[in-house]
């Protein structure tokens, strides 16, 4: 029995607010003509601007944490404590460079929405006791676009940081810990973002299926069983710097043509194994010559896999690889590790109240002797997402909703308002169907 009462004009007009503010955040830019906001950028500061003051129309408290997230916050109904354990909604508002609108803001964005049809005196929603508050997170770095490293911002709030971060560097050099304090933040602080588990009941998160099985499926929502482990890698390949003209083949050691073996032995292998995924995202040749033979290059793997073993097995594989191609060019390689995250899977209650909410959404009637879990679309999810970050302190669940072709990561990211709304109404039903089971 659906707990949500929200007329579907209501949900249209939240869809609506959805879509407008997506393209509004578009515009907040360090790329104009495209989208381009990383960590602790003008872009950064502008967009946790705007988001404290939607948070605030909605309702919520709202500050910046010590990490640049940017948090609201709604009390519980029942008992209000302002100690009381939060269940925590939200996504990330960083993109990579040439973004789509949607990858991550759709869930901030959304989790406002929720907050909004909670509070809604004209509903008999509001009715509904809160036994645990609500946080909103936008959390400031999911993609590492700027340095490297991904999760940065939810990784802090995890109490995860790790203090070799701080001499990460950009493509300028600068380090992290020069922008922390660009940014007005205090490095010595970053801890002070730190939540621990008895603070959080759970952490929501809408986002966009960065793939097009949804698509294909003609479903416009899933529940997400686990997400992607990933590791990411810089390579380095050495050879010689030569003359193009004078140097003979059999003096050569082209260090671009060695890395290029790698990165099509890293389609090869991969491709050949089920649910891991090998992306060679980032190659240099240097010095970059026309006339010169290149005497190094360096190259980024992006390695994911359902399950942290295979995704290592796989990893393994590709090192002996890697080692049977340079020696035979004479060259020598080297692997840097820049990102580690383990696989997380969703938490069964959490993802029962998404399957819930979604069935209730989508009308599907599960039959009585399996839970609705079995009934409703599940996606592993081969997307990283701020989830396995916050996974280490608390249960974790996750929406998808549709994204037609699955094009992500681009300008042609694409969600339709109708799909929005049926999101909507699916995490607010969620948030209502937990706190119907964790009432008092
Ligand atoms: O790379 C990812 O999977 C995520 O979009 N950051
Ligand atoms: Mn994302
Ligand atoms: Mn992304």
């Amino acid at each position: 029995m659906p707990l949500l009462q929200a007329g579907p004009d209501r949900i249209a007009a939240a869809a609506r607010r959805v879509m407008m503010r997506c393209d509004e955040l578009a515009g907040v830019t360090a790329a104009p003509g495209s989208i381009e906001r990383v960590y602790l950028s003008p872009e950064h500061a502008r967009v946790n601007r705007l988001a404290a003051a939607w948070m605030r129309e909605a309702g919520l408290r709202s500050w910046q944490d010590a990490a640049g997230n940017q948090l609201g916050r709604i009390e519980r109904t029942v008992d209000p404590d302002p100690a009381a354990p939060a269940l925590m909604i939200g996504s990330h508002l960083d993109t990579v460079i040439d973004a789509g609108r949607f990858d991550g803001i759709l869930g901030v964005l959304m989790a406002l929405e929720v907050v909004r049809l909670l509070r809604d005196p004209g509903s008999e929603t509001a009715s509904v006791p809160l036994p645990f508050a609500i946080e909103v997170v936008a959390f400031s770095d999911e993609e590492g676009t700027r340095f490297g490293k991904a999760l940065l911002g939810s990784s802090a709030l995890a109490g995860t940081w790790d203090a070799d971060w701080w001499e990460l560097t950009d493509q300028h050099g600068v380090t992290l810990r020069q922008a922390f304090r660009e940014f007005g933040l205090d490095p010595g602080r970053v801890g002070e973002a730190g939540r621990r588990p008895e603070q959080l009941v759970g952490y929501l998160e809408a986002h966009i299926e960065q793939g097009p099985e949804l698509d294909r499926a003609g479903s416009p929502l899933a529940v997400v069983s686990s997400i992607a482990s990933a590791r990411r890698f810089q390579v380095t390949v050495e050879g010689e710097a030569r003359h193009a003209g004078g140097t003979p083949y059999d003096m050569r050691h082209d260090a671009l043509l060695g890395a290029s073996e790698a990165a099509l032995a890293v389609e090869r292998i991969c491709a050949a194994e089920h649910h891991i995924v090998g992306t060679v995202g980032q190659f240099e040749a240097f010095p970059g010559a026309v006339n010169v033979i290149p005497g190094e290059a360096v190259f980024s793997l992006d390695l994911r896999g359902e399950l942290d073993e295979t995704r290592d097995r796989v990893w393994d594989r590709l090192g002996r690889e890697l080692d049977a191609i340079m020696g035979r060019r004479g060259l020598r390689w080297r692997a840097v590790e820049v990102h580690n995250a383990p696989a997380v899977a969703c938490a069964p209650l959490l993802r029962d109240v998404v399957a819930e909410g979604i069935a209730a959404t989508v009308g599907l009637d599960a039959p009585e002797t399996r839970s609705v879990s079995h009934a409703v679309p599940t996606i592993f999810s081969r997307a990283g997402h701020d989830a396995m970050a916050v996974g280490a302190i608390t249960d974790v669940g996750m929406l998808f909703l549709r994204n037609p072709d699955g094009v992500s990561h681009h300008p042609d990211e694409a969600v339709s308002a109708a799909d929005v709304a049926l999101g909507i109404r699916a995490l607010t039903e969620a948030v209502l169907q937990l706190a119907h089971a964790a009432r008092p």
